[in-house]
């Protein structure tokens, strides 16, 4: 069975979602992050970076245990060996790779660091102004999206949908107001009414 390891947050609720739509049988390893466990030499072993999620697979793709880390790389591994959550498409297989990029490389940091700046105690101006536009922007660039097709890819729900949620449904947090994103706050919406997905955040 798949070793997830795990803590609820935007990044550690990903990989339960993924697996609970493709119906495939997994183990939460619970991390806690407070206690810096992923920094301890056992987690580093597994991911060198210190940051879950991480997985741990028995059958590799030699048949030997193997671990991966990094959010996208674990969603797209078992999109790959699970045949599912990407389309068919190769149109939509491009489009839900470069939305699944755009998440991991934008809104997961923006939106990660808008939230930072706004909880310091001394209240530094230019880091708040600074993440919480870039978060704006970015969920506006979802949203033009949204506007044309009913998931990020195209016609099929997929990974590119699934690495967002985590971040898009408390957008609060970083000073995003969903309501301004009609869109957006829809799509959010008919992700999380999903029973995998439901399945997936209740994992602990
Ligand atoms: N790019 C990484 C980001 C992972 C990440 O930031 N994980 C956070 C939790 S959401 C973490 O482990 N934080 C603890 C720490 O930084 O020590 C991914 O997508 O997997």
């Amino acid at each position: 069975m798949i070793d997830v390891y795990f803590a609820p947050t935007p990044n550690g609720v990903k990989i339960p979602i993924a697996l609970e739509e493709l119906g495939v049988p997994y183990r939460v390893v619970p991390v806690n992050l407070a206690r810096e466990e992923q920094k301890q030499p056992a987690f580093l072993a597994l991911n060198p970076n210190g940051r879950i999620p991480v997985i741990v697979d028995p059958d590799g793709p030699d048949g030997e245990p193997v671990s991966v880390f990094e959010s996208g790389a674990i969603l797209l591994y078992l999109a790959e060996k699970y045949s599912g959550l990407m389309p068919e498409s190769p149109r939509e297989r491009l489009r839900a790779l470069e939305y699944l990029f755009f998440q991991i490389g934008g809104v997961g940091p923006m939106f990660g660091q808008a939230g930072w700046f706004m909880r310091q105690p001394e209240r530094v101006a230019a880091g708040i102004d600074r993440y919480q536009a870039e978060s704006r922007r970015l969920t506006g660039v979802l949203e033009a999206r949204l506007q044309q097709a009913p998931w990020l890819a195209g016609s099929i729900f997929s990974v590119a949908d699934i690495a967002h949620v985590g971040w898009l449904r408390v957008a609060d947090y970083a000073g995003v107001r969903l309501e301004e994103f009609p869109a957006v706050r829809d799509w959010v919406s008919r992700i999380l009414a999903r029973p995998a997905v439901q399945r997936g955040l209740g994992a602990h």
